[in-house]
């Protein structure tokens, strides 16, 4: 299976700030040190800065990762992104009857036609080139459509794959699997998947894509991209450690992961959400007493996968309105520090208190726990 990262096209779309060129190259290289396969830049007709940027990323070493623009079936798109160097053109074309009539009411055959000429051009001008083209809005697409689209196309020109895209993100996991499974019968094809998350099912429908036969995924940092964006990366790979760890130890380095998320954070200017997968600050915080007991007698018992993989460190939540005596204890033992029962289920009481506000920094903690230790008395209160 092979990762198609959109965050330097698809991303962009979201509602952020624009990303200077240094850190778009900054991203790329990130990308590529994590393992992504593609990297899909936007179309270099876009804008001045869109064109130079492409050309930038194109010229980049990034070992065995390419660089793939996003181009509308026009040759003056074509021309423009074959002339800056990348790889390969990711073209789409309109493809449902929404989006048919929304754009110029044309015809499935002309379409069709319109396809066949955008990727003869783009064989002809560089013969090597990664070429994909995708139906767009393809699962508001009715299959016999979507199925005599991709025969004319790929019967008529070389093509190294089609994607199925889920513009809209309404796709059922169940849809995704179908279609997959179908173009996978009919054609000797590489397949690509595409998923906006407007139900929240992105990561869903990429697994099952991926499983159904889909050989590229696309994905985003953070998901971001237009709308609630498309398959987040670092959910996907989430996913995939539980379901098919073969795709990603050896294959990509997650304790770049961290990185990569926070470089994409600063250069778009967003938060990286608490609870996103594996790089969320909430991602690896045990809070409930049942949890944090389980914890610390075995990692498996509230985790799917060690955070050290990444890099970054489990937290045993201790300062806050449902603290205990263990978790409390489990940090004092950490610290060297030796308090009987009785005085960690009195400092729990006295934080669970105190914390009623808001939580007590992890400091204030150590602090509280070497007090019990120096002066019993006042510390426990
Ligand atoms: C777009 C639409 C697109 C294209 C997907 C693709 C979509 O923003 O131009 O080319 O794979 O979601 O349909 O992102
Ligand atoms: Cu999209």
């Amino acid at each position: 299976m092979r990762l198609v990262d959109s965050t330097l096209r698809e991303g962009l779309q979201s509602d952020t700030r624009p990303v200077d060129s240094a850190r778009k190259l900054d991203i790329a290289a990130l990308l590529a040190a994590f393992g992504v396969d593609c990297i899909e830049v936007g179309n270099p007709v876009s804008s001045e800065r869109a064109r130079a940027d492409a050309r930038r990323l194109a010229g980049l070493d990034l070992g065995s990762t390419r660089v793939l623009a996003h181009v509308r079936c026009h040759p003056e798109d074509i021309r423009a992104a074959v002339d800056t160097g990348v790889d390969g053109l990711n073209l789409f074309i309109p493809c449902s009857p929404l989006l048919r009539h929304a754009s110029l009411g044309r015809s499935l055959d002309e379409l069709i036609e319109i396809a066949v000429g955008a990727l003869e051009l783009a064989r002809a001008l560089r013969p090597e080139l990664e070429l994909r083209i995708t139906p767009e809005d393809s699962f508001r697409t009715p299959v016999p459509e979507l199925e005599r689209f991709c025969g004319a196309v790929t019967s008529r020109v070389r093509v190294d794959r089609v994607g199925l895209a889920d513009t809209v993100g309404v796709a059922h996991p169940r849809a995704v699997e179908a279609r997959f499974a179908r173009l996978r019968q009919r054609f000797d094809l590489d397949l690509e998947f595409h998923g906006h998350n407007d139900t929240g099912c992105a990561v869903a429908n990429a697994l099952l894509a991926r499983e159904a036969g889909a050989t590229h995924v696309d994905v985003t940092v953070l998901g971001l991209g237009e709308r609630n964006g498309i398959t987040a990366l670092e959910g996907f790979v989430a996913a995939l450690l539980v379901h098919d760890p073969d795709a990603v130890h050896g294959r990509l380095r997650l304790e770049l992961l961290p990185l990569l998320t926070r470089a994409v954070a600063d250069a778009f200017g967003v938060e990286i959400p608490r609870n996103s997968c594996l790089v969320g600050a909430n991602s690896f915080a045990h809070k409930a007493g049942v949890h944090t007991n389980a914890m610390l007698r075995d990692r498996r018992s509230y985790e799917f996968v060690d955070p050290q993989l990444m890099g970054v460190e489990r937290r045993l939540l201790a300062g806050h309105e449902m603290t205990g005596a263990s978790v409390l204890g489990a940090r004092a033992q950490a610290l060297g520090l030796d308090l009987s029962p009785e005085q960690l289920r009195r400092l729990a009481a006295s934080v669970r208190t105190s914390a009623s506000h808001g939580a007590l920094a992890s400091e204030t903690i150590d602090e509280l726990l070497l007090a019990s230790v120096c002066a019993p008395e006042r510390a426990q209160g």
